[in-house]
């Protein structure tokens, strides 16, 4: 069973997402995903509308997603790729090269991002109403 992981916050799930969360796990048989926690959020100076619990339980009904488990830090991945048996990571590509260092563990790929949508694009045009 080929393991699939990625990493992110997902906050106000929209269709960029599911497009990376559907490609991640057509490249698999198993789909996990890493979902940052509130504390790590305000590490990556980001704060989500959603807390970390309704963004997980949002993510665990996503079809895509066969497990999800907290991101606490940047320094898990490769924990995480050796406890999961994971055999490929999956990004983004705006993250393209960041996280290159996890090609000694199992295969990376950067997958095109989504354009038109992000959580900051909502949350803008949705304070300019
Ligand atoms: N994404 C995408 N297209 C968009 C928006 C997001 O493909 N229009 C992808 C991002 O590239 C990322 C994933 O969806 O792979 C999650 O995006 P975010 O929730 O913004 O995650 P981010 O803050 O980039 O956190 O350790 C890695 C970090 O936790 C990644």
């Amino acid at each position: 069973m080929k393991k699939v992981i990625t990493y992110g916050t997902f906050d106000l799930l929209h269709w960029g997402h599911i497009n990376i969360l559907r490609r991640a796990k057509e490249m698999g048989d198993y789909l996990i995903v890493a979902i940052s926690t509130d504390e790590f959020n305000r590490i990556k100076h980001k704060e989500a509308y959603h807390s970390y619990e309704n963004r997980k339980m949002i993510l665990e009904a996503v079809r895509y997603v066969d497990e999800v488990i907290p991101e606490n830090d940047w320094e898990q991945k490769v924990k995480d790729v050796q406890k999961y048996g994971v055999d490929l990571f999956v990004m983004g590509d705006d993250w393209k090269g960041e996280f290159d260092f996890l090609k000694e563990y199992c295969e990376v790929v950067y997958l095109e991002r989504t354009e038109g949508i992000s959580t900051s694009q909502i949350k803008n045009e949705l304070s300019e109403t």
